[in-house]
C-alpha cells in the first residue's frame, strides 16, 4: 500500500464519486403521500371492493364546502368509478365514512371536537387550515372517519382539494386534460395531514392581455368571459390553493358582463380584485362605457366619486381587496401637474366612500395600494396611505422585483405584498405567447420578496392562464410555503410536478423539458427574436441554440411516443407544444440568417434556404393549427396570439414572414445547409481545475469556481439552472447586510491560466436583478490575486423605465452584464476573484477579455479547463 497506490485511490475515488453521488441521491420528496393502495394498519378506506365511502357534510356549512364536497364525489368517480353518496342531512352512518366540515360552522365536526374524538387545537382561528384525520369511532353506529375539518371556509375547501391530488386528480384535469390514473382501492394512512398554514395570505392570478386567445376561446366556448368560464377559473384557482383572482379587464367588465361572476366567485370562496388601477373594484372599462367624461380628479371628482360609490354598493359583503389610489386614463401616468397632495385626497375620498358604502370603519376592508410604474416615484417622493392598507410593490414588468421592504423598518397593519409578470403587453415589447418564465429565476425572486417581508399579497399576471399551467402552478405552490422549497429543490418540485401530471416513469425526462424550454425562451423572448439574435459567425452561436432546441425536441417527441395516448393532450399543451413551436421558431430566424448570409457571398443555396424558411414559416401555422385542434378543438384560440413580424414593443396585426433573399442565379448544387450539430461544449469543469486561455479570452462559468469563500452566516449558493446558461451563484441569505470587500469577507476565487499579460477586461453576467433595497445599488467587487478589489454598481444609469437604454437591454437580453478593468503583470496562473458587497446579486457567468472576445448574445461558451492544481 504504496503512498502512489494511495494516490491514484484517491483520484479514482474523487473521479467516481460525482457518478456515485448522482446515481444514489434520493429525489426529495416536497408532497407527503397519504394516499395509497395498500391499506395499513388502521388505515381508512375511501375506495374498495366496487364501493365508496359515503361523504358526509352539513347543510349549515359554507354553500362553496359543500360545492367542493361534489368535486370530491366526482373526483372520486374519476379514480375508482364508483360515486360515493354525499349527505348533507342525515346523522352519520355506515363502518367508514368521510366526515368533511368547517369548525363553528358544521355541527358534524364541532360535534366531534366537543366529544374529543378530533384535537383541532392547531387549526381553530388559522387562516385557510385544515387537518385531514383518521378518526376511530366518531359517533355511534361508525367504526372509522375520515374527517377533513378547516378552520374556515377556504380551509375545508383546501382539505377537500388535498384529498383529491393525493387520490391522483390533477388541479390541472379540466384545463390541461390531465388524464386521472384508475384505481381499484384507497387507502387513507392513519394520522393527522396537514399542509399547515399559508405564509402568504393572498395568493392569485391576473387574467391580462386576454385578447385575443383567452377571448376568442371563451367567446366560442361559452359566449364570452362569463360566469360559465368562470366557474372553471374559480375551482382551478381553489385546487391550486390559491385565493385571489384580478379578472380579465381588456374590454371585459367582470361585475357587468355578468351579474353572475361576482356571485359565484363569492360562493365558491374566491377573493375578487382589480387591477392596479382600477380603484373600488370598477372595471376601467365601466367608466369608458358610463361616458361621464375625463377621468380626472382635478375636474371631474363628484362624477369619479359617483363612479366608485357604485362600485362599493355593489360589493356589498362579498370578499375583495379594493384597490386605491389612482392612474392616468386607462392604466397611463397621471399628468405631470398631478401631485402628492392630489392623490392623498384621492385615497382619503376613497376611504371615505369604502366607510361610507360598508358601515365599517375603513380599515376593515382589506385595501391595496400598487407602487405601479410612476406611482413607485410618488411612494419615493413620500406618499404614504393609511397603515392598513397593503401596499402592492412591484416587478418592472419582466419578472424583476423593483422594491422590498426595508429591514427594520417597522411593519405596516397592511403589509406589502408583490404583483409580478409572465406575460406583458408593454415596452421593450410585448411577450405573450408562449411561457418564457424558468422556475429558478421565479424561485430565487420570490424568495427575496418572502426574506424581506412582503407576504400579505402575491399576485401575478399570468395573460391568458394558458399556457402558463406550470410556472402558474409553482407560483402558487411556492406561496403556500416558500420555505418548503430551497434553491436546490427547484427541479424536484419540476420532478414531482411531471410526476402528478404524467406519473413517475417519465416524470425525470419531462421535468428536464420543462426547465430547458423555458430557460432557452427566457435568453429572448419569442417576440424580441430575429435573425441577427445569435451570431452567424462567432462561436457557432447560431447553430447550437437551433442544435440545442431541436435536441429537445427529440426528447420531448420520443416521450410522446412512449406515453399512454389519452396523456398526449395533455402532454401537448404542457409540454411539447413550447418545445416545437420554438424550436421551429429558432430554427426558421436561423434559416432566414442563413439565408441572407447566401445571398449576401452569391451562394448556390440561397433560394434554396428561402425555401426552406418559407416552409418553417408554414409549420408554424401547422403547430399552432395542432394545438387548437386537441381535445376534439377544446382550446381552439387559445393560440391566436401573433408572435413573428414584430417592428417595435406593441404586437403586429398578423405573423408576417421575416423578409428573405432570391439570387437568379441560383442553381440546384447546394451545400449542406445544416452543418453537424456541435458537440455539447458544456463539460463540467472540476473544481479547482484551471480555466485555460485560448483565442484570447477565458470564459467561465459562474457555479465552476476553484473555491468559494463564506463569512460566517453569508454563504455562497447555487442556483442550479437560473440564467441564460448554466446556472446562477448567490449569496444567502439575502437580508445580510452590504459589506465592503476585505480579507477574509465572501467570496469566489476562480483558477485563470493566462498566456498573456497585460490589460484584461472582466465582465461579470449578471441576472437583471433591480435595484430592490432603494440604496445606490447594488454591488460586486472584482479583483486578481491581491489587488485591491474594484466596486462595480450593477444599478449605474440603470432604472426600470420604459426609454432608459441599460434597462431595456438587460431584460429584452435577459442579462445584465458589467466591466471592470485590470492589469495583469505577467502570464500563468491567476486567482480571479468575485466579491459579495449588497445582496441578491446573482452571478451567471464571467469572461476575462484579454482582447480576443467576439461578438454573439450569450457570450464565448466556457472556456477548457485544465487539470487540477490543488
Ligand atoms: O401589466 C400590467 O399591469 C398593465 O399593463 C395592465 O394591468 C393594464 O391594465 C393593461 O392590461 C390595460 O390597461
Amino acid at each position: 500500500y504504496t503512498a502512489r497506490f494511495r494516490t491514484a485511490c484517491c483520484l479514482w475515488l474523487v473521479l467516481l464519486v460525482p457518478f456515485v453521488a448522482q446515481a444514489q441521491t434520493p429525489a426529495k420528496k416536497l408532497t407527503d403521500t397519504y394516499v395509497s393502495a395498500e391499506k395499513g394498519k388502521n388505515g381508512f378506506t375511501l375506495a374498495a371492493s366496487g364501493q365508496a365511502a359515503a361523504l358526509y357534510a352539513s347543510n349549515t356549512d359554507w354553500p362553496g364546502v359543500l360545492r367542493a364536497a361534489q368535486d370530491l364525489q366526482a373526483d372520486v368517480n374519476r379514480v375508482t368509478n364508483v360515486t360515493p353518496t354525499l349527505i348533507t342531512d342525515k346523522a352519520p352512518a355506515g363502518k367508514e365514512v368521510v366526515l368533511i366540515g368547517t369548525i363553528g360552522k358544521s355541527p358534524l365536526i364541532d360535534g366531534l371536537v366537543k366529544a374529543k374524538k378530533l384535537d383541532v387545537s392547531q387549526v381553530t382561528g388559522k387562516w385557510e387550515t385544515f387537518v385531514l384525520q383518521v378518526v376511530e369511532k366518531p359517533l355511534p353506529g361508525v367504526d372509522r372517519a375520515l374527517v377533513i375539518a378547516g378552520s374556515d371556509k377556504r380551509g375545508t375547501i383546501y382539505g377537500i382539494y388535498d384529498l383529491s391530488q393525493q387520490i391522483g386528480v390533477s388541479p390541472w384535469y379540466w384545463w390541461a386534460d390531465v388524464p386521472t390514473k384508475p384505481q381499484k382501492v384507497l387507502y387513507v394512512a392513519v394520522g393527522q395531514h396537514t399542509q399547515g398554514t399559508p405564509k402568504v395570505k393572498y395568493r392569485g392570478i391576473f387574467i391580462n392581455d386576454e385578447a385575443p386567445a383567452l377571448q376568442n376561446w371563451s367567446k366560442e366556448k361559452f359566449g364570452g368571459v362569463n360566469s360559465k368560464m368562470y366557474a372553471h377559473m374559480f375551482e382551478l384557482i381553489l385546487r391550486l390553493k390559491g385565493n385571489y383572482l384580478w379578472p380579465a379587464m381588456w374590454g371585459n367588465m367582470f361585475n357587468v358582463d355578468d351579474p353572475q361572476n361576482p356571485v359565484l366567485a363569492d360562493e365558491y370562496g374566491i377573493v375578487m380584485g382589480t387591477s392596479h388601477h382600477e380603484p373600488l373594484t370598477r372595471a376601467h372599462e365601466e367608466w369608458k362605457h358610463a361616458g361621464k367624461g375625463a377621468w380626472n380628479y382635478q375636474t371631474n371628482a363628484t362624477t369619479l366619486q359617483e363612479f366608485w360609490r357604485g362600485g362599493m354598493k355593489r360589493m356589498g359583503t362579498r370578499e375583495n381587496i379594493v384597490s386605491i389610489g389612482m392612474r392616468g386614463d386607462g392604466d397611463e401616468p397621471m399628468s405631470e401637474d398631478s401631485n402628492i397632495a392630489l392623490l392623498e385626497k384621492i385615497v382619503a375620498d376613497q376611504r371615505k366612500i369604502i366607510a361610507e358604502e360598508t358601515g365599517k370603519p375603513a380599515e376593515q376592508t382589506p385595501q391595496l395600494w400598487a407602487l405601479y410604474k410612476e406611482v413607485q416615484d410618488y411612494y419615493d417622493k413620500g406618499m404614504r396611505v393609511p397603515d392598513d392598507v397593503t401596499l402592492l410593490l412591484c416587478d418592472d414588468n419582466w419578472g424583476n422585483i423593483r422594491k422590498l421592504p426595508k429591514i427594520g423598518e417597522k411593519p405596516r397593519a397592511g403589509g406589502y405584498g408583490i404583483y409580478y409578470h409572465f406575460d406583458y403587453v408593454g415596452g421593450p415589447r410585448n411577450y405573450k405567447w408562449l411561457n418564457t418564465n424558468p422556475l429558478p429565476r421565479i424561485w430565487e425572486q420570490m424568495h427575496l420578496a418572502h426574506e424581506y417581508g412582503a407576504n400579505q399579497i402575491w399576485i401575478v399576471n399570468v395573460g391568458d392562464l394558458k399556457p402558463m399551467e406550470f410556472p402558474i402552478s409553482f407560483f402558487l405552490d411556492y406561496a403556500w410555503n416558500p420555505d418548503k422549497i430551497s434553491a436546490d429543490q427547484v427541479d424536484d418540485y419540476s420532478r414531482e410536478w411531471a410526476a402528478k401530471q404524467f406519473g413517475a416513469k417519465y416524470a425525470t425526462g419531462i421535468a428536464d423539458i420543462l426547465a430547458k424550454y423555458a430557460k432557452y425562451n427566457a435568453r429572448r423572448k419569442p417576440e424580441l427574436l430575429n435573425a441577427d439574435t445569435y451570431s452567424l459567425t462567432n462561436y457557432r452561436e447560431w447553430e447550437t441554440v437551433v442544435a440545442d432546441y431541436n435536441r429537445l425536441l427529440t426528447q420531448a417527441e420520443q416521450i410522446n411516443q412512449q406515453l399512454p395516448t389519452e396523456y398526449r393532450d395533455a402532454y401537448y399543451q404542457l409540454v411539447l407544444h413550447p418545445v416545437q413551436a420554438c424550436a421551429n421558431l429558432n430554427e426558421l430566424y436561423y434559416t432566414v440568417a442563413l439565408n441572407r448570409e447566401a445571398a449576401k457571398n452569391g451562394q448556390a443555396n440561397t433560394n434554396e434556404l428561402a425555401e426552406k424558411a418559407k416552409g418553417l414559416y408554414a409549420k408554424d401555422a401547422e403547430i399552432t393549427n395542432r394545438y387548437h385542434a386537441l381535445a376534439g378543438g377544446k382550446w381552439n384560440h387559445m393560440m391566436d396570439q401573433t408572435h413573428i413580424g414584430y417592428t417595435y414593443w406593441q404586437q403586429p396585426e398578423k405573423n408576417a414572414m421575416p423578409a428573405v433573399q432570391t439570387s437568379a442565379q441560383a442553381t440546384t448544387v447546394a451545400p449542406a445547409t445544416q452543418a453537424t450539430p456541435p458537440s455539447k461544449p458544456q463539460t463540467k469543469a472540476a473544481a479547482g481545475a484551471g480555466f485555460q486561455e485560448n483565442d484570447g479570452y477565458v470564459s467561465i462559468e459562474a457555479e465552476h469556481y476553484s473555491k468559494a469563500v463564506h463569512g460566517g452566516s453569508v454563504k455562497w449558493q447555487t442556483i442550479p439552472d437560473l440564467g441564460r446558461t448554466l446556472s446562477g451563484v448567490t449569496t444567502l441569505p439575502t437580508t445580510a447586510a452590504s459589506q465592503m470587500p476585505a480579507a477574509s469577507s465572501p467570496h469566489l476565487q476562480y483558477r485563470v491560466e493566462l498566456t498573456g499579460s497585460g490589460p484584461v477586461t472582466v465582465k461579470a453576467y449578471l441576472a437583471p436583478t433591480l435595484n430592490f433595497t432603494g440604496g445606490q445599488g447594488l454591488r460586486y467587487a472584482v479583483s486578481f490575486d491581491d489587488e485591491a478589489p474594484q466596486i462595480v454598481n450593477l444599478h449605474t444609469g440603470l432604472v426600470a423605465d420604459n426609454g432608459n437604454r441599460p434597462w431595456e437591454k438587460a431584460v429584452a437580453e435577459s442579462i445584465l452584464i458589467k466591466e471592470s478593468k485590470h492589469t495583469v503583470a505577467k502570464p500563468g496562473t491567476h486567482v480571479l476573484k468575485f466579491w459579495r458587497v449588497d445582496p441578491g446579486v446573482v452571478l451567471e457567468k464571467l469572461v476575462v477579455d484579454l482582447g480576443g472576445v467576439k461578438p454573439s448574445y450569450l457570450g464565448p461558451p466556457e472556456s477548457a479547463s485544465g487539470a487540477s492544481t490543488n
